[in-house]
């Protein structure tokens, strides 16, 4: 596939007519416990989510997903809201808890039963669901026996994501196991901002390979059933070296790149840890979680890898820096702070560096690519005069980063699709609801939706299949 550029009769290149390939999928995302509230409902257990928003200091003035966009009500309604917006997929995610409350065992039909009437309700509309079957709401009952960190999970989930496909694989082309298991890992058990909070490099290491097994044992029993389309969703580093003239500073990003973005790459395309990665797991654990036959099975050919992506990271050696907790290995490296324009987050904005990541990906690895998720946090309402919300940040953010997807296709990139973060303001983890990202403005008090002037603007992009 590559990108076309529109010409005038004159023979010059329209700096306004930038098209996507045809067949391009526009979509947006969202993750269950993000939006769906509902969680004392029809029978879904707890999930470490739940645990940790009600721990005092976790989460941003003690929010919680307890009624969140309140959607699992909702749906229908937001289901119409996608239509009117023109999208053609929608990516969303099922609570493995409202499926086997316990996260293994018994199945929970009326957690099915949604997810069921939510992708009849798509169909009915003509957008494709775009499943994942995992975004970090781990059944607590898990956690409880080690979560991530026990092998066990992982064989659950390959489990779990058949009793899922049972039900809706009739229905659902494409299917994603996890969604950035590196969030799971390192702010999981790392750095510990995240549920379950725990701050240790080598439960964070053994997690980051568990993950990936349950990946390799969830698409190898999907493949069987009959899955067509398979994949998962990495938010790879897009790390650079500060000084690219510095030797040190360049070892310093093989190192982030290597335990951020290789070490889930590598086994999953290539079937293998490389070897300096393996050393850094080893530095932390006595390697005995890696059981031998594991890579081959993480390395269960894939159809599409999601690419979740937002800011830059830059890096450079710096002698005594102590490790960075999400980066076990990163000991004598700093991590630049966000310079230039940042979004309300905090997160740099570098169009370009989506290109490059995108481009290495492709040219490393060859592998069919979606933007799963791309986006920004500002904080705009309604405006008092208007009563419309003018996010023009967002839309400059949008806008770049679909020209940065442009600039890979032209690259050679396989790119097949992109997905706004998010459909709709909604609980941002750690930052509750403090940070709203979505392309609808949610009012959390009467759970009204407005689509801001950035989902109008999308949904130009969608009808035009292209750029202005
Ligand atoms: O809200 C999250 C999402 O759940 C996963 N990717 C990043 C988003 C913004 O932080």
């Amino acid at each position: 596939m590559t990108a076309t550029v529109e010409v005038q009769s004159s023979g010059e290149p329209q700096a306004s007519g930038v098209r996507f390939p045809e067949g391009f999928v526009w979509g947006a995302a969202t993750a269950s416990y993000q939006i769906e509230g509902a969680v004392n409902e029809d029978g879904r257990g707890p999930s470490i989510w739940d645990t940790f928003s009600r721990t005092p200091g976790r989460v941003h003035r003690g929010h919680t997903g307890d009624v969140a966009c309140d959607h699992y009500h909702r749906y229908a309604d937001d289901v119409a809201l996608m239509s009117d917006l023109g999208l053609g997929a929608y990516r969303f995610s099922v609570a493995w808890s409202r499926i086997q409350p316990d996260g293994t065992g018994p199945v929970n039909t009326r957690g099915l039963d949604f997810y069921d009437r939510l992708v009849d309700e798509l169909a009915g509309k003509g957008i494709d669901p775009v499943i994942t079957l995992y975004h970090w709401d781990l059944p607590q009952t898990l956690q409880d026996r080690g979560g991530w960190t026990n092998r066990e999970t992982a064989e659950a989930f390959a489990d779990y994501a058949q009793i899922v496909y049972a039900r809706l694989g009739d229905r659902i082309k494409t299917w994603t196991t996890l969604n950035e298991p590196w969030c799971s890992a390192y702010l999981g058990y790392g750095n510990g901002v995240h549920a379950p909070g725990i701050q240790d490099p080598a439960q964070a290491l053994t997690a980051v390979h568990h993950l990936l097994l349950g990946h390799g044992l969830a698409t190898r029993a999907l493949r069987s059933a009959g899955a067509r389309t398979l994949g998962i969703t990495l938010n790879p580093v897009a790390v650079a070296p500060l000084d690219p003239a510095n030797p040190a500073d360049l070892d310093a990003a093989r190192i982030v790149d290597g335990v951020g973005n290789r070490i889930f790459l590598d086994p999953l395309f290539k079937g293998a840890y490389a070897d300096d990665v393996r050393e850094i797991i080893g530095r932390f654990t006595d390697l005995s979680h890696i059981h031998d036959g594991d890579e081959a099975i993480i390395n269960a050919p894939i159809d599409v890898l999601g690419i979740n992506y937002y800011t830059p990271t830059y890096v450079s050696a710096k002698p005594g820096q102590p490790a960075a907790l999400d980066t076990p290995g990163s000991e004598g490296i700093a991590f630049r702070k966000p310079v230039g324009p940042i979004t309300d987050i905090g997160w740099q904005i570098e169009p370009a560096a989506l290109t490059r990541l995108l481009n290495r990906i492709h040219d490393d690895y060859g592998v069919p690519m979606m933007i799963t998720e791309n986006g920004a946090a500002y904080p705009e309402g309604p405006s008092p005069e208007t009563g419309e919300v003018e996010d023009a940040d967002r839309i400059s953010y949008l806008d770049g980063h679909l020209r940065a997807c442009l600039d890979s296709l032209s690259h050679g990139v396989d790119l097949r699709g992109y997905f706004a973060w998010s459909l709709m303001d909604n609980f941002e983890w750690a930052e509750g609801y403090n940070k709203r990202f979505g392309l609808v403005h949610v009012d959390y008090t009467t759970q009204q939706r407005l689509p801001k002037r950035s989902a109008k603007w999308y949904s130009e992009v969608i009808r035009r299949n292209g750029l202005e």
